[in-house]
């Protein structure tokens, strides 16, 4: 996969080359590419924004700059000739008025062969960028991570791309690890994990964990993913396929 994030701050995403993105980085699994907005500038100051139409407090990205950014990285810029196909890009577009990035976001997003992330600062993105490049039938999707503000889109490009690289084949080594874990199938937060010593001060592991009986752990971990739902994740529980329950978690 590839993936091009454009920012005015660059080192933002250096933290990219570390740890786990940046083996699938160094295994050729992940080819991402960190760009300076300003580098598509044209005036002497490198100005990536302006004062809002409509007036208002703080300051809009403009669309010019943006447009020969993406036109470049996505490789659908005509000069000199072959235009590439805008539908082989996915846009993604970091902002707090976006939809909710999920799991189920990240999935979709790893299946794509091209991502180019336009990280906003300021009050956002010029919205004729989202909207020329609809209309050229590329993919654009607005995400947010949450429901809080931050001062521009690089965390949340950070946040996105580790959990699109994770996914992507070879990237973490157990693919067992990607399935059993929170927000996966099961719709249910992870359970409570222990490892050596048994006894910390006059705290104990689980006895069921050290008794080998495998069903018993198995329905342990379950009901305890349940308690912990309930307790941390109403919201969760109510979006619970009521099916996908057994018996024994109706008991609980
Ligand atoms: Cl994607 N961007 C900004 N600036 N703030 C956010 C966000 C994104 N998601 C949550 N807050």
């Amino acid at each position: 996969m590839r993936i091009d994030v454009v920012t005015i701050f660059p080192d933002y995403l250096a933290a990219l080359d570390l740890s786990l993105v940046g083996k699938a980085r160094a295994a050729g699994i992940l080819d991402l590419r960190v760009h300076d907005l300003r580098d598509w500038t044209t005036d002497r100051h490198r100005t990536v924004d302006d004062t809002p139409f409509g007036g208002g407090a703080g300051m809009v990205m403009r669309p010019d700059v943006w447009g020969r950014a993406i036109d470049d990285v996505s490789g659908v810029a005509g000069a000199g000739g072959a235009a590439g196909d805008p539908s082989g890009v996915h846009l993604v577009v970091p902002t707090p008025s976006g939809e909710t990035f999920t799991q189920r976001t990240a999935e979709a997003l790893a299946r794509e062969a091209h991502l180019v992330v336009a990280c906003g600062r300021y009050e956002g993105i010029d919205a004729r960028v989202a909207e020329h490049y609809r209309a050229t039938g590329m993919r654009v999707s607005e995400l947010s991570i949450g429901d809080y503000v931050l001062n521009g889109g690089e965390v949340a490009a950070l946040v996105m791309v580790e959990a699109v690289g994770r996914l992507l084949p070879g990237v973490v080594g157990n693919p067992e690890s990607l399935v059993e874990e929170s927000h996966g199938a099961a719709g249910l937060l992870e359970y409570p994990v222990y490892t050596k010593p048994p006894a910390w001060g006059d705290l104990e592991v689980p006895d069921v964990l050290l008794s080998g009986h495998h069903a018993r752990i198995h329905r342990w971990r379950r009901d305890q993913a349940l308690r912990r739902t309930a307790a941390r994740r109403p919201d969760m529980v109510r979006a619970l396929d009521v099916d996908a329950l057994d018996r024994h978690d109706l008991a609980v």
